[in-house]
This record gives C-alpha cells, sequence and structure tokens, in this order.
C-alpha cells in the first residue's frame, strides 16, 4: 500500500476524525482519484476495524467514531465522485439499505457512482421495508427499474431473499433487476435467491448495473 492510502486507512483506524479529513484534502491535492481514497485508503481501515470489532478489540463507540471519520471524508469525496460526463440517463436505480439496517456508508458510495456514471437514483435511505421498495416500483415511471439494495447484517440479508419472493408474487419482476451487495452477500446467495446480480464494491457495481440493465 503506498503511503497516503496507509496513512488515509490508519486515520479511520484510528478514529481521527480530523485527520481523516485532512489527510483526504491532501490526497486530493496531490491528484490521487477520489474513488482511489475510498477503496485503497479509508476503506482498507473500515475493513480492519470490522475485523477487531469481531475480535473484541475494538468496541461500538469506536466503529461510530470510525464511520464518523469516513462521513467526513465522504462529504469531501462526494462532489468529486458526483462529477459525471452528463451522458444520457443509463436507466432508474432505486437504492435502499435492508429493514433493520443502518449502515449506510457503502450505499450511499454506491448511488453516487451510479449517478455519476449516467443513473437516474432515487436514493430512499436506511432501515426500508420491502413493501416501501415495491410502492416505489409502481409509481416508477419507467418501463425497468434498477433495484440497488445493500445489507451488511447477515440478519438484514435475509430481507433481500423476501423481497424477491414478493416481486415475484406482486407480478413486477419483469420490470425489475435486482443487484444486491454488502459485506455479507455473495454471488452464491444472488444465485440462491434468483437476484441478478451482486458487485463487491462501486467501481464494480457501475459495471455490473450496466451490464443488467
Ligand atoms: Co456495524 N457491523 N453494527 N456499524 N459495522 C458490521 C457490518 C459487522 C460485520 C462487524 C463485525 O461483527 N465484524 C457486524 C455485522 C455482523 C453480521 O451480521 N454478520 C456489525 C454489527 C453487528 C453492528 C451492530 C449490530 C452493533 C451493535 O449495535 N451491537 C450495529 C447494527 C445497527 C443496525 O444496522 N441496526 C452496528 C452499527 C454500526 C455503526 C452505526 C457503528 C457503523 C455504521 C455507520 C453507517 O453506516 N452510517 C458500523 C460500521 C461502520 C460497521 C463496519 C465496521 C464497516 C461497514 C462499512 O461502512 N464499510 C462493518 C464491518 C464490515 O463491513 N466488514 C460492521 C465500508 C463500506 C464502504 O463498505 O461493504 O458497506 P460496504 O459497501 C461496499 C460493498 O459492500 C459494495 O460497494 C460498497 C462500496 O465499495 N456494496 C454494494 C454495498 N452495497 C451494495 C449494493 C449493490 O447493489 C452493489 C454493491
Amino acid at each position: 500500500m503506498s503511503d497516503i492510502f496507509k496513512e488515509l486507512a490508519d486515520a479511520v483506524m484510528t478514529q481521527n476524525i480530523n485527520g481523516t479529513v485532512e489527510k483526504t484534502k491532501e490526497a486530493l491535492a496531490n491528484g490521487t482519484p477520489a474513488l482511489d481514497i475510498i477503496q485503497k485508503g479509508l476503506s482498507e481501515g473500515m475493513k480492519v476495524v470490522g475485523e477487531k470489532f469481531e475480535t473484541g478489540e475494538l468496541f461500538l463507540p469506536q466503529i461510530m467514531m470510525s464511520a464518523k471519520a469516513m462521513n467526513g471524508a465522504m462529504e469531501i469525496l462526494q462532489p468529486e465522485l458526483a462529477k459525471g460526463d452528463g451522458s444520457e440517463s443509463a436507466g432508474l436505480c432505486i437504492s435502499f439499505v435492508q429493514a433493520g439496517d443502518i449502515h449506510d456508508i457503502g450505499n450511499r458510495l454506491v448511488s453516487t457512482m451510479l449517478g455519476a456514471n449516467g443513473f437516474t437514483v432515487k436514493v430512499l435511505g436506511v432501515d426500508i421495508e420491502n413493501e416501501v421498495v415495491v410502492e416505489e416500483v409502481k409509481k416508477a415511471d419507467a418501463d425497468k427499474v434498477l433495484l440497488v439494495g445493500s445489507a451488511l447484517m447477515t440478519t438484514s440479508m435475509l430481507g433481500q431473499k423476501d423481497l424477491m419472493v414478493m416481486i415475484g408474487e406482486e407480478g413486477i419482476r419483469a420490470k425489475v433487476k435486482c443487484m444486491f451487495g454488502g459485506a455479507p452477500v455473495s454471488q452464491g446467495w444472488i444465485d440462491e435467491i434468483g437476484a441478478d446480480g451482486t458487485a463487491e464494491n462501486a467501481a464494480e457495481a457501475v459495471i455490473v448495473a450496466k451490464k443488467i440493465m
């Protein structure tokens, strides 16, 4: 890992809120692409935070501080990421985090990247019930809609399976493409529930979205 990416990761890992923002500004000023700052720096730090939380080396207040640090950096990076190429709309996305789940850092990042790459993105937010998603699909003024659902917990991920069932029962499967992601989501899970795709990160999400739409 290059020095600046290591420093960004360390700043998130050590819950250094001001330091994360400063390092992010420094990296941008040096011409580091915003997406690299996130994927090679900040997200790597967040991965370690998650591992340390699992092993009991870090506790919830510390994760909250790391998330605050990451969000501070994202405030600066979002406008950079959102700079699109002005091309024609690639389609409508409805983006949301599954019910019971408030982890929104990754979902916001994916939504921003899709917006920057020509998609029209309606962001529903966190803790969204499947009924709300289905209503939004029905209301949407589009022949086809891409659902961009995130779940960061094994519990909330189960809601994705219920959503696929509900979409079938409501007779709207032909209108929607379903791309789900988040740490516990695997291709095996996507195949099992009959969704259309997943992605490891925001850059891959754009590629997958364009492929399946
Ligand atoms: Co949270 N948490 N957390 N957490 N948290 C996780 C998710 C655990 C895995 C940590 C662990 O145990 N190792 C764990 C879940 C375990 C499980 O179910 N397997 C966990 C837990 C247990 C909890 C609480 C229950 C803790 C508690 O209260 N005891 C609680 C749950 C609250 C709730 O949701 N009801 C909780 C709370 C928190 C916060 C509030 C402190 C904070 C969230 C702040 C926020 O989001 N506003 C938090 C955080 C930050 C994490 C970790 C450390 C990082 C998540 C993150 O932001 N990653 C996480 C550990 C981990 O994920 N390994 C931990 C960085 C982003 C950029 O990555 O994976 O979200 P991402 O998104 C990627 C990728 O997945 C993909 O692209 C994104 C961008 O590159 N992607 C998609 C995402 N969505 C996509 C959709 C698509 O269609 C396509 C691609």
